[in-house]
């Protein structure tokens, strides 16, 4: 029987639920979700299997107009991992529609995208009725050629398998790209520090969760099954570690615990977590805290 295998590119502004669709294609969460803007940070694959094919969804940090250095490298990242895909998902929200970002998407990809497949996805579709759907169909076709459009719903699954089974066609004949239980390609050691970084995201307000990273620095197995693992949080202010920490530091042990308990679900065995904050007023321009988010410092220029 002949196997086919490839690359899946999910771009769109962020927010537009590009982490949400991966996790579902994947059926692991594999890259952190919230509700606030710019979460996910670098190119994170995960794994799909449909019958005889072999989807590596790449999810991809939002595009948007970037600031700072770190905004340059994330967007860059986005751009990186469409360009090497065979099929290219643009993900827009129903409900926001066609707007300013998602035309000055559309404009980049006629440039960065010639002669690539390029499908619409449109999601949140639980949020809108039916004819805001139609006509906002008509009016992105009629901005890009895309190969298709289709309607889901990232969060309740609503249209995913349509995709999934349209992309599973898509892509080319080949040997399978990565073993078959495999759903992930990134460290577990970036995945234990992402899941921490989306608590702290959701804790935390306003500029602070764009002004921090984590790392795991260290991770020990242990004899009787569990794993220790050390990570720091590396904040740009001495204002910022007490707001991680928290009043009598509630903030960092609630934040501690759920980060915890998800990676012992995900690892199916039990995990003891330190977290330490560390003050690092220069991190955002260091190239080895690009190096551990897994992006390109030099993007950043
Ligand atoms: N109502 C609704 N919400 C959704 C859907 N898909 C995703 N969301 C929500 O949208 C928010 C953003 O989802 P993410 O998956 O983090 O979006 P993203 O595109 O990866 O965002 P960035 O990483 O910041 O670029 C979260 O609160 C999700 O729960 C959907 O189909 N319907
Ligand atoms: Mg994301």
């Amino acid at each position: 029987m002949t196997t086919r295998a490839g690359f899946v590119a999910l771009i769109g502004e962020p927010n537009a639920g590009k982490s949400t669709l991966l996790n579902r294609m994947v059926g692991a969460k594999v890259s952190i979700v919230t509700h606030k803007v710019q979460t996910t940070r670098a190119r994170i694959r995960g794994v799909a299997m449909a019958g005889e094919s072999q989807i590596v969804f790449v999810d991809t940090p939002g595009l948007f107009r970037p600031r700072r250095r770190l905004d340059r490298a994330m967007v860059a990242a986005a751009w990186g991992g469409a360009a090497d895909a065979d099929v290219i998902v643009l993900l827009i929200e129903a409900h926001r529609g066609k707007t300013d970002g998602v035309d000055t998407i559309l404009t980049a990809l006629s440039e960065k995208a010639t002669g690539r497949r390029v499908v619409l996805a449109i999601n949140k579709i639980d949020r809108v009725e039916a004819p805001v759907l139609l006509k906002l169909t008509e009016e992105m076709n009629a901005a890009f050629p895309f190969e298709r459009t289709f309607m889901i719903s990232a969060e309740r699954g609503y249209g995913v398998q349509d995709l999934r089974e349209w992309l599973a066609h898509a892509m080319p004949e080949g040997p399978f790209l990565y073993p078959e239980d495999q759903i992930a390609d990134l460290p577990m050691r970036m995945i234990a520090a992402e899941m921490t970084r989306e608590k702290l995201t959701l804790r935390l307000h306003e500029e602070l969760p764009y002004q921090l990273t984590v790392e795991t620095e260290h991770w020990e197995e242990r004899k009787d099954g569990s794993a220790r693992i050390d990570q720091v949080v590396y904040v740009a202010r001495d204002g910022h570690k007490g707001i991680v920490l928290g009043k009598g530091g509630e903030t960092i042990k609630a934040v501690s615990k759920a980060a915890r308990e998800e990676l012992e679900e995900f690892m199916g065995r039990r995990v003891h977590l330190f977290l330490q904050v560390k003050v690092r007023p220069n991190w955002l321009e260091e190239a080895e805290r690009y190096t551990e988010m897994g992006l390109d410092f030099r993007d950043g220029n």
